[in-house]
Parts: C-alpha cells; structure tokens; sequence
C-alpha cells in the first residue's frame, strides 16, 4: 500500500466520522428545540379533539338509533293495530253489503206490490205512478124490466178485448152498458153519452179506498182522482154507489139514447142523515186514495 492510499482512506474515515457527528448533534438539536415541541403539542390537541368530536358524534348516532328503534317499534304497533282496524272494518263492510242487498230485495218486493181501482168515466188512469191493467165499458143491469125489481145491482168494467163465450145464455140476468142520463149534469153534453171505465194498478201502494164525501185524501196518502157520487135511479132497479171522475169522457159512438144501465148524481138526504155536517139534496164529492 502506497501512502497516498493511505492517506486517501484516513480521509474517508475522517470524512464519515465527521458526518456522523453531526447528524447526531443535528438530531438533538431537534429534540431539545422548543418549536418541535410545540408543534407535536398543538397535533396531539386536534387528535384529542378530533377524538372527542367523533365520540360525540358517535353519541348522537346511539342516541339516533334508540329514537329510531323506538320510533320502530311504536310503528310496528300502529301497524298491528291499523291491521285489526282493517280486519273490523272488512267485517263491518261485509256486514253492511249483506244488509244492502236484503234492503235491496225488500226494495224490489216493494216496487212489485200495488193496489187496484176502478176509475169510473174515464178510459185511462192519472199516469202519477199507476199503470192501467185496461180500458173498457161501465156496465151493469138494465134499469127497467117489466115489474121485476130484483138482480145484481154492483156494476162492472168490461175490457174493451173480451174473450168470448159461445155458450147461449138463460135470461135470468143480464148486463148492459151504462148511460149518463140525468142531462148534462155530469159535463156538458154528457147525456145518453156511454161511459167508459178503466181498472187502475197504484204501484208501491197497497191498499186502495173510495171515500163518499171527501174530495181530498188525508196526509199520507194517495190522490187517485176524485169526482162526484153516480148511482141508478131510486124507481129502477139497484145500481151500486161508484165515484164518477169530476172530469168524465164518453166512449165512441155513445151518444145514441139506448138506455140500458143509467147513471144518476146522487144527493143527499137528511133524516137519518146527520145534517149537519151533511146538507140535505146536495150532490156528493167521492175520493179514491191508496197508500
Ligand atoms: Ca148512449
Ligand atoms: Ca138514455
């Protein structure tokens, strides 16, 4: 080994030797320097506050979550109750369907039933909810015959379709059509004119009356029409009491006198009729009402 070597290899080591120390000065310096220590001092106080805001955070998240699973569970409450709400009201549904179509049918039965009228001098009915069953021809016995005074005395309304019979009768009774005789006191030219009747159905109702003496029907009940009181005359044979419309029609080629079964007014009176209310040889108001 030549001496430059050597000396170049003292060099060397002097030359880390000399960095060494240093780097070891250098670091103490470090360690002992105040501002370091300041530094490492300030970022271990936001570490420790960054620790006490995430637990606080942490906090409100439990908190958070309680109110949630409380919320949860009242929830799941109201579900359980709102369920049996459901459940009472679908029975109660089904109840009330049930009952509607029993209304429904009771309904239905209602608007089936209806009671029947003659309404006498006129071919159809009021039309206010009635329906007409038919038209015909008012008739009953014939007013004279001989000195006989017996035979039916009611009167009938004959359909204008007859069905007929083509068996020959035995001349003990007989039927003949009406006449309004008595003038023109039931409308002008009413006389020798024949009447005509219709049989009357007043639906949803189910009874049906004619009361003599009244014009008007009481609360509750019908109007069908309403008229003056017709019977046959007291020298011939029984007629029956009907009410004539207050606003009667003739049937078609009527007018001829025929006679036959003959129409009167009939009036009052008074004796064994109370007078008053009633006054004596006044004609009568007649009403027919259902209800
Ligand atoms: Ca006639
Ligand atoms: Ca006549």
């Amino acid at each position: 080994m030549s001496n430059l070597t050597v000396l170049c290899l003292l060099w060397i080591v002097q030359f880390q030797l000399t960095n060494t120390v240093n780097e070891v000065q250098h670091k103490r310096l470090l360690l002992n320097d105040p501002d370091v220590i300041n530094s490492r001092l300030i970022n271990l106080e936001k570490s420790m506050q960054d620790v006490v805001r995430l637990t606080q955070q942490q906090q409100i998240m439990q908190s958070t979550i309680a109110q949630l699973q409380t919320q949860n569970t009242n929830m799941q409450s109201t579900m359980a109750q709102l369920e049996t709400k459901n459940t009472n009201m679908q029975s109660t549904i089904t109840h009330l369907q049930t009952e509607l179509t029993q209304e429904k049918e009771k309904v239905s039965l209602l608007s089936d039933r209806g009671s029947t009228y003659i309404r006498w001098g006129r071919k159809q009915c009021s039309g206010l909810h009635t329906e007409i069953m038919y038209t015909g021809f008012a008739s009953g016995q014939d007013y004279h015959r001989s000195n006989y005074y017996g035979g039916p005395a009611n009167m009938l309304c004959l359909p204008n379709n007859p069905e007929l019979n083509n068996r020959t009768g035995t001349s003990y009774s007989f039927l003949s059509g009406t006449e309004y005789e008595n003038g023109n006191f039931f409308v002008n030219g009413a006389a020798n004119e024949d009447v005509p009747c219709a049989l009357c159905r007043s639906v949803n109702t189910s009874t049906s009356i004619m009361i003599p003496g009244r014009e008007s029907c009481d609360s509750g009940w019908k109007l069908e029409y309403h008229g003056i009181l017709a019977s046959g005359h007291y020298g011939n044979k029984p007629s029956s009491y009907i009410c004539l419309d207050s606003h009667p029609e003739f049937l078609q080629a009527g007018e001829d006198d025929k006679n036959g079964h003959l129409l009167y007014a009939t009036q009052t009176n008074c004796g064994s009729l109370a007078c008053p209310p009633y006054v004596n040889n006044k004609a009568i108001n007649c009403v027919v009402c259902s209800r």
